[in-house]
């Protein structure tokens, strides 16, 4: 009765926080149900904006948000955190580890925090992540952080959800400049070079303004380069105006506008693709016709192309 997924969405959206960290859950399982919740959800959302923190591993993530949750809880927004770590096997909102850092917003009932681990399935992950940032933003939070460690293709994933990427470097990240150059500079709308009290920082500064000069494609969004202290609140300001500057931009240019038909476009693509292969492939792939074709196949009579070309065109009823 009460894990009726209508019921459930409808008492997280009256704000019951259990209620949400249940759908959450679901969520994060790829429960049977999640399309019910998402269709339950979608017609309430559209008033989040989107900010991805992206990264190796202790560049200080984790910190930078949770300050930047105090600046932004001094204008009285609510906030959703999401922190997605593929290495942990932690879920189910445990706040663990690092995680203590946020504590302190733990019983501000603006604020929703909530962890997600690979639990094994990490193409899944940037989904969950999705849906959860989906359904923040339908209980009315103004803001939604994604947090997410490192900076490899399941982050790239992550961070297209967003509609602004901050990239956070620490100093010393040495190689890491190829790393920017293998990707990052697409996705970085924003890079903040943390932890601007080690003495390597400026070198930070430099390296990655290089890659950026470097850079020949035109681009109206200059990429800002933000440094902080972490730890002290240090360029706390001065991020979270350049993040209003970058949505300023992107409302103006009518670029947010098409980020996000982009992003809605690959999120009705990969749900496509699932039901089609739930619906159409799978079940032909459990006939007899397919067993003998799988014969042929091995048998070198018929080649793999030739079998799937005849499951895709298969009539219904076959
Ligand atoms: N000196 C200094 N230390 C910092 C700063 N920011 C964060 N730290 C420390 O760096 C460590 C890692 O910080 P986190 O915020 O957990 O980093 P993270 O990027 O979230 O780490 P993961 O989630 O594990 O990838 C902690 O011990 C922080 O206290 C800073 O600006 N200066
Ligand atoms: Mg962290």
């Amino acid at each position: 009765m009460a894990s009726e997924p209508s019921l459930l969405v409808a008492s997280a959206l009256s704000g019951n926080r259990r209620a949400a960290g249940r759908l959450i859950s679901m969520i994060e399982d790829d429960a049977p149900q999640v399309e019910q919740i998402m269709r339950a959800v979608y017609p309430h959302t559209g008033n989040a904006y989107l900010i991805g923190f992206t990264g190796p591993p202790g560049a200080g993530k984790s910190t930078l948000v949770d300050e930047l949750v105090r600046v932004v809880r001094t204008s009285d927004q609510s906030v959703g955190i999401i922190a997605v770590d593929p290495n942990s096997p932690f879920t189910g909102g445990a706040i663990l580890g690092d995680r203590i850092r946020m504590m302190r917003h733990a019983t501000d009932p603006q604020v929703f925090i909530r962890s997600m681990g690979a639990r094994g399935h990490l193409g899944g992950l940037a989904v969950a992540a999705q849906n959860a940032s989906f359904l923040f933003d339908a209980m009315g939070m103004s803001l939604v952080l994604v947090e997410t460690v490192g900076v490899g293709q399941s982050e790239l994933e992550i961070a297209e959800m967003a509609d602004t990427t901050v990239v956070v470097m620490p100093p010393g990240f040495g190689d890491g400049v190829q790393a920017i150059k293998a990707g990052i500079m697409e996705i970085a709308d924003i890079f903040v070079v943390n932890k601007a009290d080690d003495p390597m920082a400026s070198k930070a500064v430099s390296d990655i303004r290089d890659v950026l000069r470097m850079d020949l494609e035109h681009r109206e969004w200059t990429q800002p380069i933000v440094r902080t202290i972490a730890t002290s609140a240090e360029g706390l300001e001065d991020l979270w105006m350049r993040i209003q500057q970058h949505r300023g931009y992107l409302e103006q240019s009518g670029e947010l506008r098409r980020r996000r038909r982009a992003r809605i476009e690959r999120e009705i693509m990969r749900i496509a693709e699932r039901k089609l292969l739930e619906r159409v492939l799978q079940p032909r792939t459990e006939s007899q016709e397919f067993e003998t074709m799988l014969d042929l196949a091995l048998e070198h009579r018929m080649d793999p192309y030739a079998v799937a070309d005849h499951i895709v065109s298969f009539r219904d009823g076959r």
